[in-house]
């Protein structure tokens, strides 16, 4: 059991409060199929590693370049954590201190930007992300923002539209990479429209860093000017960002991720995320991230074969998007009714959806979370029966409450953490 360690027996004196919150967190994420496309379940040693005394240290710097003595530990962290980063991507430098993904965008547009400098990303409710120029996320407010959107008949990216919008619109970075898209993205076509233009090629792939980290979506690094991440997605490390670039934007990009946007860093998080890049180098995250994607797929043609509507028709990576505008029911509904029968998703607009992002027509599903536990194609076929029994009776409590004995059941088939 996870809290059996030595260390929570302190916790569970000091702050009785805080020890039960975290019982019944891990009971919650025990106990329910978790289907948020962005969670995952970090490894024993992950969390183990993010429980250390790195944690008290001030490191502000770099390996060997510190403001602080006392660093050559957290300098061992850092360095086996860059290097690590650096091979397991196939690039030439990497910066592991960005608290965040949206940290690691802050470091990113401020390293090739000036403040009114046109950008193109895609449109958040297109599938993008806020920090991709959102007018509420910084991005939007110090930048000059067009958005680009995906075809109104395929739901995909046009690549040619693409092209002639910033043809016409001449940004200085084109930023690629969403949160709800469910397709491979073609970094090389991106690069070329980039090079028509000449804009910088920025992608961030915190969704699919654990797909490209395996081969299983191609990667952007051998045609991004800079590429940013998360490492607690797919890539199932610790909360954290990631920026890697080629070698002759290393120093641009360190020295505004430090001092420019932040200043510490989080030392623990870093050590974490080196065994993280460990774990993913492994043949056994590959074969993951091979079923994830295998997982996706699966549950999503469950879907589409008992009348659900899956935008773009279908999936390449680890989440897909149902448009739920043909069965009558909001995507809020949809998530509330499916975490009443124990499995958790989130509401998502879907494109040119006419609901608030409140309400929303739609639901993104993921698999890298129930991958984790271990379920395969056949748990795919069970969870998408259950799902669409929920979907077609989201005010049948009888309903609700058979299929959260299932849930249950299946989770105790797939134990986590124990
Ligand atoms: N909040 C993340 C997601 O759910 O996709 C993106 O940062």
């Amino acid at each position: 059991m996870l809290y059996d360690e030595n260390l929570f027996k302190y916790l569970a004196e000091t702050d009785s409060e805080i020890m039960d919150a975290m019982k019944e967190e891990l009971a919650r994420q025990q106990g329910q199929l978790e289907l948020i496309a962005s969670e995952n379940f970090a490894s024993k040693a992950v969390l183990a590693a993010l429980s250390n005394p790195m944690q008290n240290k001030y490191a502000e710097g770099y390996p060997g370049k510190r403001y602080y003595g006392g660093c050559e530990f957290v300098d061992k962290a850092e360095e086996l954590a860059r290097e690590r980063a650096k091979e397991l991507f196939g690039a030439e430098h990497a910066n592991v201190q960005p608290h965040s993904g949206t940290q690691a965008n802050i470091t990113a547009y401020l390293s090739f930007l000036e403040h009114g400098d046109k950008i193109m990303g895609l449109s958040l409710s297109h599938g993008g992300h806020l920090s991709h120029g959102h007018p509420v996320n910084f991005s939007g407010m110090f930048l000059q923002v067009v958005h680009y959107e995906v075809d109104r008949e395929t739901k995909q990216l046009n690549y040619d539209a693409l092209e002639e919008q910033a043809l016409r619109e001449k940004p200085k970075l084109i930023v690629a990479g969403a949160s709800a898209y469910p397709r491979t993205l073609d970094f090389k076509r991106l690069r070329e429209i980039c090079d028509r233009v000449g804009a910088y090629l920025m992608v961030d792939i915190a969704h699919i860093a654990g797909l490209v980290a395996a081969g299983v979506h191609p990667s952007p690094v051998p045609y991004a000017d800079v590429v940013t991440s998360t490492t607690h997605k797919t890539l199932r490390g610790p909360r954290g960002g990631l920026i890697l670039s080629p070698a002759k934007y290393a120093k641009t990009i360190d020295k505004m991720n430090f001092p420019g946007t932040q200043g510490g860093p989080f030392m623990h998080v870093i050590a974490a995320k080196a065994v993280c890049f460990k774990e993913a180098m492994t043949d056994e995250f590959k074969a993951y991230q091979r079923q994830i994607v295998a997982n996706s797929k699966k549950l999503a043609s469950v879907m589409m074969e008992n009348g659900f509507e899956v935008v773009s028709g279908g999936t390449d990576t680890h989440l897909f998007l149902i448009d739920l505008s043909n069965k009558g029911i909001t995507g809020k509904d949809a998530e509330k009714a499916l975490e009443k029968a124990g499995m958790t998703v989130n509401k998502n607009t879907v494109p040119f959806d006419e609901k608030s992002p409140f309400v929303t027509s739609g639901i993104r599903v993921g698999t890298p979370a129930l991958t984790t536990r271990g379920m395969k194609e056949p748990e795919m076929e069970e969870i998408g029966r259950l799902m669409v029994r929920v979907l077609e009776n989201i005010d049948d409590e009888k309903v609700i409450s058979d299929v959260r004995n299932a849930t249950a059941d299946l989770v105790a088939r797939f134990p986590l953490y124990e």
